[in-house]
């Protein structure tokens, strides 16, 4: 099939939004730019975290979702309770493929069960309080965990529950940490707003209640990795063979002991900036840990996120091993690169998912020859499109005002800036270090390219008829449509049961992945023959 050249993005955009009413056009039309890095590293403004229009189908999931299925949910020693009617229950449970390796068969590990109050009319009537009381006691007898989290569902927050009075009465009852989380679905625009609920709850409750020394040299926490498919078993071993200590993981495979400890790591590596963010700078202000960028998604960014945190230490020692790990790693990544590039070279994707994975991802396409020629989030920010330096333009809405911001002070004892401001400077200066920096999605695509947040499902049926990519890159809700129109989909939420995606290894398996995705024949044997016309059908050309 010859190819009638990229399709113009400001002709796709006005197309994908002339069929909505004038109002919802105006703010869809905010929603989508296309792409233009100009010469100081700006980019156009772009329209996120804002309210999805009622009757457009999205991709986005509830506050709760954030709070207690990404951010806290991962963790499996910390008892998780969901406050509310059972059809949310079902969301206590592990629906994320986050992976957790206990130590030793009989260490704790809740992640798979499935704790709900089970709300009744009663309780809306009445009240759920008194039910909150029973679960958490039922649970202790039953579990003794070190830990209980309460999550809040959106009739909590209608009926008026106190669900932090009922956790402070029963962690003094129980003398375990018990805290609780207003997390309901409707709290925010997204499951985002979750996420920095989350961020702030632990950050109060549990962050530096253990003071447990480590003796180790280099000693990191890795936040805003959520060990999908194993990739945080990846890094946490690779970080091991450099001999960097990992004191805690936000939070893959992470414990509560952990979460408690985490504050005398010396750096935190921000891999998944949206759903953390929070957590970083406010250890920095407390504690006095300094925090960077990382990814390590793609073999290049995880070399580079190697690298960083080696001269961030500034030890000559560390940086050869480093560099030796790097070059251990390299060569079996290079040829698998070149021999997979051959097939997919020229090829087309679109990512569209969360709040990070949409950009992280474009890296490992790009190492394969392959171009993102569409993408966004489902849920993130302006920083997360243009940068972080655009945070002080943010204009904050109401709904963004209604997500507590916590006020945090230096630790009158704690407080230890890991480096003076001058170190920081120099350090910044002479290397890509940018401390407490994100370049966003943008800047670092290509001029042209189409970014759309918050797509709606009829946009992603436009913008797969118009570009017709060899894959797209989403979720659940959507692969089965998009492969219905003969397009290859994959989940880079759950990984399509694969993975794990991170590091050198990571990168391996998704070379051999996307290359059996974009060059499966299936594609092309999708309409029976007697429906087939002399010209291929629109929707077959993925298979070209
Ligand atoms: Fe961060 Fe995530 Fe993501 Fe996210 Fe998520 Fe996820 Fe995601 Mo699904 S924390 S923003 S809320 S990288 S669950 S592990 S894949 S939407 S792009």
């Amino acid at each position: 099939m010859s190819s009638p050249g990229p399709p113009d993005a400001r002709s796709v955009k006005n197309e994908l939004v002339k069929i909505y009413p004038k109002k919802v056009g105006k703010k869809r039309a905010d929603q989508i730019v296309v792409n233009e890095v100009r010469g100081d590293g700006s980019v156009p403004e772009i329209k996120a975290n804002v309210r999805t229009s009622p009757g457009i189908i999205t991709q986005r999931g509830c506050t709760y979702a954030g709070c207690k299925g990404v951010v806290i949910g991962p963790t499996r020693d910390i008892l998780s309770i969901t406050h509310g009617p059972i059809g949310c229950g079902f969301y206590s449970w592990l629906t994320r493929r986050n992976q957790t390796r206990p130590p030793t068969p009989s260490d704790d590990n809740f992640i798979t069960y499935c704790l709900s109050t089970d709300m009744q009319d009663e309780q809306i009537i009445f009240g759920g309080e008194k039910k909150l009381k029973a679960a958490v006691q039922e649970a202790y007898d039953t579990f003794q965990p070190k830990a209980i989290a309460i999550f809040s569902t959106c009739p909590v927050g209608l009926i008026g529950d106190d669900v932090h009075a009922v956790a402070r009465e029963m962690k003094e009852k129980l003398g375990i940490n018990v805290f609780a989380f207003s997390c309901e679905g409707y709290r925010g625009v997204s499951q985002s707003a979750g996420h920095h609920i989350a961020n702030n709850q632990l950050f109060k409750h549990v962050v530096g209640s253990n003071e447990t020394p480590h003796d180790e040299k280099f000693k990191i926490n890795m936040l805003g990795e959520y060990n999908i498919g194993g990739d945080a078993f990846v890094i946490e071993e690779l970080l091991e063979h450099c001999g960097i200590k990992l004191i805690a993981t936000f939070s893959g495979n992470s414990t509560y002991d952990a979460f408690a400890n985490a504050h005398m790591a010396d750096l935190n590596a921000v891999m998944c900036h949206r759903s953390i963010n929070y957590v970083a700078d406010m250890m920095e202000k407390k504690y006095g840990v300094p925090w960077v960028k990382v990814n390590f998604i793609g073999a290049e960014g995880t070399a580079k996120s190697l690298r960083k945190i080696a001269t961030y230490f500034e030890d000559a020692e560390l940086m050869a091993r480093v560099e030796k790990v790097i070059a251990e790693e390299m060569p079996a990544v290079a040829t698998v690169r070149d021999e997979v590039k051959a097939r997919c070279e020229g090829k087309t994707a679109m990512l569209f998912v969360g709040g990070s994975r949409a950009h992280h991802y474009q890296v490992l396409f790009k190492e394969i020859g392959m171009k993102t020629v569409a993408a966004g989030y489902e849920f993130a920010h302006r920083d997360d499109y243009e940068g972080r330096k655009v945070l002080p333009a943010v204009r904050v809405d109401a709904d963004s005002k209604n997500i507590e911001e916590l006020e945090v002070h230096p630790d009158e004892t704690r407080y230890r800036p890991r480096k003076s401001g001058e170190e920081l400077a120099k350090l910044g200066a002479i290397s890509e270090l940018e401390f407490k920096d994100y370049k966003g999605m943008m800047p670092e695509m290509e001029d042209g390219r189409l970014i759309v947040d918050d797509i709606s499902h009829y946009e992603t049926e436009r913008l797969l008829a118009i570009y017709k990519p060899a894959i797209f890159c989403a979720g659940i809700k959507e692969k089965y449509a998009v492969q219905k129109l003969g397009i290859a989909c994959k989940q880079l939420h759950s990984y399509d049961y694969g993975g794990p995606y991170a590091g050198f290894k990571g990168a391996i398996n998704f070379y051999r992945e996307i290359d059996r995705m974009v060059n499966m024949k299936v594609w092309a044997f999708l309409q029976p023959p007697w429906h087939q016309q002399d010209t291929p059908p629109e929707s077959s050309q993925a298979a070209d």
